[in-house]
């Protein structure tokens, strides 16, 4: 006799042959039943009502199997028979706002005819302060403001980017035009406003006759390019180990347009980086005859822009990977 239980059909015929197999007018039961017709009379009754308990319980079984299986096949088949059902959309990732901001400096850049350039982020003391006229007693080669490796005074992680730019001089003539983001590495308590790992991104640029008003203009150029066509800069007098003259700049508020407003501090500036001329003992540590030649450089926070690009108030969420986070930026870039 067949067992129910074991019975596993994968489509409705399966079940219509055993209901057949089983219920049909030469199936199992049916048999079952034209034996009955010879049974001692006294046992008719005990008989009878078990005979009629496996007829009921075998169609009611069969039955609920041919509805779980028809939802089964009829959800198969709505899902192939609408051809015109979109596809699932692959969730592709979204880039990091720090590579997003990072891409479009180095993009609005390479049209003004920098190249991109890298270096190692471990450094020596040369390519990180005294290539860049950092006297041998400047605050910035305190154990305080930067990583030594394992208390060697050489070798050190980089604490900005123009280091590159010292590799750039090594083994390149005038004219030079590179621009050189990366990570860089200060010894701070990390804060909404701090951390010890960020990203800079800086500039330089040497050729005969190189003067104040080109840097001007490359700046102004970059900052219309970045914040909008109706962006105006101002610059302020400022200090740079590397760089003289030297000046901090500022850029016009891009919330209020510079009315003031909360996120400028009602000044209407937004300051987004420092900038000089290439002092003359920096280009004379770096090989290149200061009386021939003459440059500017700059330099800019990523983490900073991106703060004023997109209005995070905290740094910490740059480098937590909080998919809840990252995932509201998208970019082509
Ligand atoms: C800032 C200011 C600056 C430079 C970086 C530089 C590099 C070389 C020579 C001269 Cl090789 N200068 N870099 C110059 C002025 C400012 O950065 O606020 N950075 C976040």
């Amino acid at each position: 006799m067949t067992r129910i239980e074991e019975f596993k059909p994968a489509t409705a015929a399966e079940v219509e042959a055993f209901r057949i197999k089983l219920l049909g007018k030469k199936g199992e039961i049916g048999a079952l039943m034209e034996e009955f017709k010879s049974v001692a009379p006294e046992l008719k009754r005990e008989l009878g009502q078990k005979l009629n308990h496996l007829k009921t319980t075998a169609a009611a079984r069969i039955e609920a199997l041919r509805g779980a299986i028809g939802e089964k096949e009829q959800a198969a088949a709505s899902h192939i028979d609408d051809m015109t059902r979109p596809g699932t959309a692959e969730r592709i990732g979204s880039r990091h706002p720090i590579s997003i901001v990072k891409n479009q400096i180095v993009e609005i850049f390479s049209r003004l005819g920098y190249t991109v350039a890298d270096g190692p982020e471990i450094e020596d003391d040369w390519h990180v302060f005294s290539a860049l006229n950092f006297p041998p007693e400047h605050p910035a080669r305190d154990m305080q403001d930067t990583f030594f490796i394992e208390k060697t005074p050489d070798v050190v992680l980089r604490t900005h980017t123009s280091s590159i730019q010292v590799r750039t001089m090594e083994h390149q003539k005038p004219p030079i035009r590179v621009i050189c983001p990366g990570r860089v590495f200060r010894n701070e308590a990390i804060s909404y406003r701090a951390h010890c790992i960020f990203h800079q991104i800086e500039g330089l640029y040497i050729d005969r006759n190189v003067s104040f008003a080109d840097m001007k203009q490359s700046i102004l150029y970059f900052a219309k390019e970045l914040f909008g066509e109706q962006t105006r800069i101002r610059m302020r007098p400022s200090y740079f180990p590397f760089t003289e003259p030297s000046a901090e700049v500022d850029v016009s508020c891009s919330i209020c347009g510079g009315k003031g407003c909360g996120v400028c501090k009602g000044t209407g500036w937004l300051e987004i980086m420092g900038c000089g001329m290439v002092d003359p003992n920096v280009l004379e540590a770096n090989g290149i005859d200061h009386t021939q030649y003459s440059g500017f450089a700059f330099g800019m926070g990523i983490e900073r822009i991106a703060m004023l690009k997109y209005g995070v108030g905290d740094l910490r969420l740059y480098f937590e990977n909080d998919v809840r986070f990252l995932n509201q930026f998208d970019s082509a870039l």
